[in-house]
């Protein structure tokens, strides 16, 4: 009897146990099964800022569809046009949907994000940029050496063929030879490192500041004949294509009376080139002389326009808490002659 007891004792006692175990797991399958499901719901979260972030794309793209200004472009209303009484950062900035939002946004020349369309006509072309031109834009740091790889590699005739800048035998892969296709490309030019492409922070202070920023936001590879357009280019643009000491009274022309691009008012514009010689020669311009008229009549014929046709919609989706978000930059070319009047060129997800 006692041993019975015992035994039933015994049985009780791995009863338990085998209940313990199987309750841990249960609680271990249920809790992998609510983490799969927290996981689900942020994929589904991010799926919805992904729509969102297209919706912006879609919004972006009839706009610059329906631009009204064919003759200009400027930094404020670029590649579209504001109807009266509207107002940009209704258009683009907090868009709501259902389940979320969108913002379409920009970079101004301070670098601050801000509600807009970039054209990519404010940029300096490596394809079309002469030696001098990638120098000045970067100075001290864009080398002559460096200058002229950029060159070699778009197959620019004017490198020499014994030229040290066509030789890649210490590389993996050949010359291009080639015009760039895309941003990125310019890393594979010979001693251009990630420094040069995307900023350093030369005074350790933990981030690339307005003047430690590399290339890639001032360079690109779309456009027609690498022109520059004279009312978005960055005053480093307009210092590179000769501007040089009359680039910050075009940059400051163009925000009016208020120092600011953010209000519409008083903003300016250049039209035609005799409107930029005319400002050139003021007061307020400098008052350039008749030598100095020429030479920049010269830039004015050769790189200058005055509106642009490739666009930068950068477009960020947002859940309705914040938490998850998602951009989608795409690089629209517009073309008037074709029946697909935008053309994709190029497009990123982050
Ligand atoms: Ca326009
Ligand atoms: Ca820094
Ligand atoms: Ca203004």
């Amino acid at each position: 009897m006692w041993t019975k007891r015992n035994e039933s004792g015994t049985i009780l006692i791995m009863t338990l146990w085998i209940l313990a175990i199987l309750i841990l797991l249960a609680v271990g399958i249920g809790f992998r099964a609510s983490l799969d499901l927290k996981l689900t719901g942020y994929k589904i979260d991010e799926l919805k800022c992904r729509l969102l972030a297209e919706a912006g794309i879609v919004l972006a793209k009839s706009r610059l569809l329906e631009d009204g200004t064919a003759e200009i472009d400027t930094l404020y209303e670029c590649g579209f046009t504001l109807d009266e009484e509207e107002e940009i950062s209704e258009i683009f900035e907090d868009i709501e949907l259902k389940e979320g939002s969108f913002s379409i946004l920009a970079f101004d020349e301070e670098d601050l994000f801000r509600p807009g369309i970039a054209d990519e006509e404010r940029r300096l072309n490596l394809n079309f940029a002469t030696k001098e031109m990638l120098i000045d834009l970067f100075p001290g740091r864009i080398t002559e050496a460096l200058a002229e790889n950029i060159l070699a590699w778009r197959g620019d005739t004017s490198i020499p063929e014994h030229s040290s800048a066509r030789d890649y035998s210490e590389l993996p892969y050949e010359l291009k030879g080639e015009p760039f296709e895309s941003l990125e490309e310019i890393l594979l030019v010979k001693d251009i490192g990630p420094e040069v492409f995307y900023g350093e922070d030369l005074d350790e202070d933990g981030k690339v500041d307005l003047d430690e920023k590399g290339l890639k936001d001032y360079v690109t590879v779309w456009g027609e004949g690498g022109k520059v357009n004279i009312n978005t280019a960055t005053q480093r643009t307009l210092e590179a294509i000769g501007f040089s000491d009359s680039a910050d009274v075009l940059v400051a022309y163009r925000k009016g009376d208020d120092m600011s691009i953010e209000d519409t008012e008083d903003n300016r514009y250049f039209i035609k080139k005799e409107d930029v010689l005319n400002f050139l020669q003021s007061a307020e311009g400098g008052g350039i002389g008749a030598e100095e008229v020429a030479r920049f009549t010269t830039i004015l014929d050769n790189h200058i326009i005055y509106k642009s046709q490739v666009f930068r919609i950068i477009s960020e989706g947002l859940s309705t808490d914040g938490k998850v978000r998602k951009t989608l930059t795409a690089i629209y070319q517009k073309q008037d002659d074709s029946g697909e009047r935008l053309k994709l060129l190029s497009f990123h997800e982050n």
